[in-house]
């Protein structure tokens, strides 16, 4: 039986850094890699440089017991997981060339017996394209069976699932899904996240489990675009959206989701477009779903405009910036890109309040807003366009707020009347 108890953990980022201090905290020997030099440094000394409760008390504990250390560059393991960046490029196509860099990086240094664990989001076929690879570099090495001498070099797919700020809950208990590109691979994947996972580790093929993870989140940008696509339809009839769903989401068989301003993040706006590149003849609803959710950012903006323009002499409050509540992550997030159309249009009568970040973006810096917290702006502000559902603004008592037009682009300022 392979060893499965030192771990290179190539990528520090939200998924990779909490990976691997979780498994240093099981009893493995964790190198953590990262090519920012500034993530290799930070980590090494038992600190952390993304926000993630309960990740800095964990990532301190394994680093200063030497389980957890870090490198800019991958050394030899029994594991290697990957857990790099696979974004789009500006024609919506997947950028591999992380994984690319990932792989080259551990070629040299892959020996007999060794697990290769890719957990980006990818394309279908990315987990075979990169066992070949291997095979073709490294042809003395058996990829995925063991050859006559045995020691096979194993190779697997297994997509992260956690959800941004829950994520050391959701790394123990989510069911995992792993695909091997033989069934021995997908064993020997199986047994390693069984040492540290709760749920279940679904067994499944490398291509089943890279559309699993894509369908995943291309089912929740859809169900969001309904939910975007109903909040116009409910506007042109002047009907309250909020309620229609409240009182629809009562079928026992109805669950729509929260319209917003648009959907961002790096992933639910990001994968769907995996499936699209792949199967662009089929993936109708898939596109059309991410286009709505897109244009609910531009109908966010021309709305703030219209009210703004309105009142000529009015300070706005745009509340919250970041790509959904209670976090500080601002990638790909459609209150920013509001409230810096807002700030660019208006300048320093926008007036911005994010509770989860220390000061104001560099990019809005440059337009001479005010960053305040939501006090101040309730006394300084006659708009507000509520933008992110922060647990700070759902407790602004209505008293607070009623001198304010408001666009409540998340219907937490709705105050609608008892119905039962
Ligand atoms: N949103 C809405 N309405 C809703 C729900 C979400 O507008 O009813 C918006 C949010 O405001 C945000 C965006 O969608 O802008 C995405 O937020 P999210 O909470 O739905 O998801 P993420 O991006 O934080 O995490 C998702 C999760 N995937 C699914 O729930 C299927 C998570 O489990 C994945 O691990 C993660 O993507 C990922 O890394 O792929």
């Amino acid at each position: 039986m392979p060893e499965l108890k030192n771990v290179t953990v190539i990528g520090l980022g939200y998924i990779g850094l909490p990976t691997a201090a979780l498994i240093a905290s099981r009893g493995m020997q964790v190198v953590g890699v990262d090519t920012k030099e500034h993530v290799v440094r930070t980590v090494g000394s038992g600190a952390i440089h993304i926000s993630e409760p309960d990740l800095d008390g964990l990532v301190s504990k394994v680093v200063s017991s030497g389980a957890l250390t870090t490198s800019a560059k991958p050394e030899p393991a029994d594991v290697f997981i990957i857990a790099v960046p696979t974004p789009i490029d500006h024609e919506n196509r997947p950028d591999l060339s992380h994984v690319d860099a990932a792989v080259e990086s551990i070629l040299d240094i892959l020996a007999p017996d060794n697990l290769v664990i890719l957990e980006s989001t990818s394309p279908i076929g990315t987990t075979e394209s990169i066992a070949r690879k291997i095979g073709e570099r490294r042809p003395d090495l058996h990829v995925g069976t063991n050859g006559k001498e045995g020691g096979a070099v194993h190779v697997a797919y297994c997509p992260e699932r956690v959800l941004p700020g829950r994520i050391l809950t959701e790394l123990i208990n989510n069911d995992r899904c792993i695909g091997g590109i033989t069934p021995a691979c997908t064993r020997l994947a199986q047994r390693f996240y069984k040492m540290f996972v709760r749920g279940a580790c679904v067994a499944t093929t490398a291509r089943a489990a890279e559309l699993v993870k894509l369908t995943e989140n291309a089912f929740r940008d859809t169900n969001i675009a309904f939910a975007n696509e109903l909040s116009l339809i409910c506007d042109r009839f002047d009907i309250n959206v909020w309620e229609v769903i409240d009182i629809a989401n009562r079928h026992p068989r109805v669950n729509v989701l929260r319209p917003g301003p648009g959907v961002g993040g790096h992933c639910i706006a990001v994968d769907p477009w995996f499936i699209i590149d792949s199967a662009p003849d089929l993936a109708r609803v898939m596109r059309t779903s991410r286009e709505v959710n897109n244009s609910k950012t531009k109908k966010i903006i021309e709305c703030a405009e219209a009210l703004i323009d309105d009142h000529p002499y009015a300070n706005v409050a745009c509340c919250g910036l970041t790509f959904k509540a209670n976090v500080d992550d601002l990638r790909e997030s459609p209150a920013m890109d509001i409230a810096l159309h807002l700030a660019a249009k208006y300048g320093p009568r926008i007036k911005v309040v994010e509770p989860n970040l220390r000061q104001l973006p560099s990019q809005l810096a440059e337009y001479r807003v005010d960053f305040m917290d939501i006090d101040e702006a309730l006394r300084s502000c006659e708009i507000a366009i509520l933008l992110v559902d922060h647990d700070e603004f759902k407790m602004v008592p209505l008293a607070d707020r009623r001198h304010l037009d408001v666009i409540d682009t998340r219907g937490i300022w709705q105050d609608m009347p008892a119905r039962t």
